[in-house]
C-alpha cells in the first residue's frame, strides 16, 4: 500500500516536470522571430526577450516589430531617436510598429519606467 502510493507521488513528480519542460520549450519558441513577420519581442520579468538584444536594421528597411506584454505589470517601449512611444502596454497587450531609419549607428530603445534594466540597442547597418 504505502509502495504504491509513492510510486504514484514519483510518478506524479515525472508527469509535472515534462509538462514544465515542455512549457519552456513553447515559450522559448516564442522569443524567436514572429509569424506575422518582423520581429516579436516579449517584455517578461522586466527584460524584453530575457536578455534586451540588439535588433539589427538595414539602412531605409523598414522592420515590424512587435512588443508583447507578457509581465504582470505595465512597461512601455520608447525609441527617441526614432520618435517611438508606445505608450503604456498593459499586461497582455501587444503593440505592433514599425523601426525605420535612415542614418547608420545604434539608437538606444529601453521602457521608460525600468530604464537601464529594460534597455537595448537597435543598430542600422548598410
Ligand atoms: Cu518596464
Amino acid at each position: 500500500m504505502n509502495n504504491n502510493i509513492i510510486a504514484i507521488i514519483a510518478i506524479s513528480f515525472i508527469v509535472v516536470g515534462s509538462l514544465w519542460g515542455i512549457g519552456n520549450l513553447i515559450s522559448n519558441n516564442n522569443n524567436q522571430l514572429s509569424d506575422r513577420g518582423g520581429i516579436l519581442l516579449l517584455m517578461k520579468d522586466n527584460k524584453f526577450n530575457v536578455t534586451n538584444p540588439d535588433i539589427a536594421v538595414k539602412i531605409d528597411k523598414p522592420l515590424k516589430i512587435t512588443i508583447a506584454n507578457q509581465d504582470f505589470r505595465k512597461h512601455d517601449f520608447i525609441v527617441d531617436d526614432m520618435n517611438i512611444n508606445t505608450g503604456f502596454i498593459s499586461s497582455g497587450q501587444e503593440v505592433t510598429t514599425v523601426i525605420a531609419s535612415d542614418k547608420i549607428g545604434a539608437h538606444r530603445y529601453y521602457c521608460s519606467i525600468h530604464p537601464g534594466i529594460m534597455e537595448g540597442k537597435i543598430i542600422v547597418n548598410q
